[in-house]
């Protein structure tokens, strides 16, 4: 099982890691490449034709400004791909969100919160789960440990 993470510039790294940590405490694996809808647009045609044959399941595109990664990959690939939107211009990844996620009919692209790094990951590994049982159960503990999470939070709270 494999997701392919494509940032659009080495600058999205900071936040794209964070998808990185999501992956690896589920152990699957993962490869990050920079590459550019506007860029290297070849580069980005070549990889998404090729995704499913290089054992690639899942690909998560994270982008900033007019971040049309996602949707190129998208048209090239049957795969499911998740953007991320990464909040790299002035106008604070609003502009990011928009262009990721409005998507025309017929090519979805599954779109997370700005900077949502963490939660790109954790779709990529609910979608895997639907072919891998033992990341469903994963992914079972993960929602029980994070709601004791919040049990034990509250209780400290209320004994302030
Ligand atoms: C986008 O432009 C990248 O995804 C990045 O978020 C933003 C800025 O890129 P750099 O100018 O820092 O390379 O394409």
């Amino acid at each position: 099982m494999k997701v392919g993470i494509v940032m659009g510039s080495k600058s999205d790294y900071p936040v794209v890691e964070r998808t990185e940590k999501i992956l690896a405490d589920f152990g699957v694996e993962y490869e990050t490449r920079i590459i550019s809808a506007h860029r290297t647009p070849l580069a980005a045609m070549k990889f998404a034709s090729e995704a499913e044959e290089n054992g690639i399941e899942v690909i998560v595109a994270a982008a900033g400004k007019a971040a049309h990664l996602g949707g190129v990959l998208a048209a090239f690939t049957p795969l499911p791909v998740i953007g991320l939107p990464v909040k790299s211009s002035t106008l604070t990844g609003l502009d990011s969100l928009l262009s990721i996620v409005q998507m025309p009919k017929g090519v979805p692209v599954a779109t997370v919160a700005i900077d949502g790094a963490e939660n790109a990951g954790i779709l990529a590994v609910q979608m895997l789960s639907l072919k891998y049982p033992q990341l469903r159960e994963k992914m079972k503990e993960y929602k029980k440990q994070m709601e004791a999470d919040v049990i034990r939070t509250d209780e400290e709270f209320q004994k302030k």
